[in-house]
């Protein structure tokens, strides 16, 4: 095994902290960070992939608002509707969009 690969190994086994922004590699060689709260659904777009959440405050971020957020895939929300209380984690992309990878009810 190459110091790389075990490098690389050992980033992705380290857990996200939930106590504030983290860090990780993009597929493009960039990095995101990823950010984790709570709030409530507010709706979700028809197509399953555009949720609106009241999140709360993220200290050192966002005050507490109602916002679009994207769903990374379908199986991120599984299950999820409109009025769940979810604790979610989220990613800055460069481009702007915020993308949900992790979400579950509260
Ligand atoms: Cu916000």
């Amino acid at each position: 095994m190459t110091t790389v690969r075990f490098l690389v190994l050992l980033a992705l086994a380290l857990p996200v902290c939930a106590c504030g922004p983290s860090t990780k590699p993009a597929a493009d060689g960039t990095t995101v960070q990823v950010h984790a709260t709570e709030g409530t659904i507010e709706s979700i777009s028809p197509n399953g992939r555009v949720l609106h959440i009241a999140h709360e405050e993220i200290p050192g971020y966002m005050l507490a608002m109602t916002m679009p957020f994207e769903a990374s895939s379908a199986a991120v929300i599984k299950g999820l509707k409109a009025g769940d209380r979810v604790v979610f984690e989220f990613e800055e992309r460069e481009d702007g969009r915020r993308v949900i990878v992790r979400c579950t009810k509260k």
